[in-house]
């Protein structure tokens, strides 16, 4: 196989072929750079944020036909309230736009929308919006587009660990029962099991961390990180990432059977 990204130039990253085979169930993707890119073309950041969501329905949909099962996506993590308030603003009407431009295209494709994340501190419309969306998907049962929104990590581990005690303290649950799967069963990704945990997690526009995503559910994760910035992501570079993913040899801490 001859795949290649090239990580600095996306114009550069050239067709791959997948094999069918291992096309990685779970896939999340920080989808940072939107800033960035509208920067660069002297346009203010919400400018980069609309762009991105463009960028969003095209991917679902490659995701899609690639055969992947669950698509995350991180669109709004509980620290981005420190942004500026008409960004915010302008971040919080996006489901909106989203619903009325995208939902039927979703459904075509048979893609069912999930959220996780404390949507509940969301403004009253988009929350309606995240809603809306569910409920007019709910009966599609191809790949799930699971959106990260007011999302972080370490909230939702903390938020695990309390459910956890409150089923000790309440007699339900002995501390000697408590393993791996008691704590799957307590994150907010335990609604996609069986593809609760990403094979595959892609961050965009060349920063190298995790920032609070998905910190319990990446531990046997591959990583692909890549300088295009998410409003340039195509499904070429979708393709790319996965043609790397597929030429590691994933061991979950055994031997490769290879060898
Ligand atoms: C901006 C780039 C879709 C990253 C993508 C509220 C930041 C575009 C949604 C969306 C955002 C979420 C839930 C839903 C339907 C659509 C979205 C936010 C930001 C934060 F049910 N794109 N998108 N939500 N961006």
């Amino acid at each position: 196989m001859f795949a290649f990204l090239n990580k600095k130039d996306p114009a550069e990253t050239t067709e791959v072929e997948l094999d069918p085979e291992r096309i990685p169930a779970h896939v999340a993707i920080i989808m940072d750079g939107n800033g960035r890119w509208a920067k660069a073309r002297h346009l203010p950041r919400v400018a980069g944020h609309k762009e991105g969501m463009n960028t969003v329905k095209k991917v679902a949909i490659a995701a899609s036909d690639l055969g992947i099962k669950v698509l995350t996506l991180y669109a709004f993590s509980t620290e981005n309230w420190k942004r500026p308030t008409d960004e915010v603003n302008y971040l919080m009407q996006l489901p909106v736009s989203f619903f009325d431009t995208f939902v039927p295209d979703l459904i075509k494709n048979n893609v069912r929308v999930e959220v996780m994340g404390y949507t509940d501190k969301l403004p009253a419309s988009t929350q309606k919006a995240v809603r809306d969306a569910i409920a007019d998907t709910k009966d599609c049962d191809g790949m799930v587009l699971n959106f990260a929104l007011n999302y972080g990590s370490r909230a939702e581990i903390v938020t695990g660990i309390q459910q956890i005690a409150a089923q000790v303290a309440a007699g339900k649950l002995d501390v000697s029962a408590i393993d791996e799967k008691t704590v799957d069963a307590a994150m907010m990704t335990a609604p996609l099991a069986p593809y609760h945990d990403p094979d595959l997690l892609i961050r965009t526009s060349g920063e190298e961390r995790i920032s609070n995503f998905l910190l319990w559910q990446i531990a046997y994760s591959e990583l692909e990180f890549t300088d295009v910035k998410w409003p340039d992501f195509t499904a070429t570079t979708l393709q790319a990432c996965i043609a790397d993913y597929q030429s590691r040899d994933r061991r979950f801490g055994g031997l490769s059977p290879k060898k």
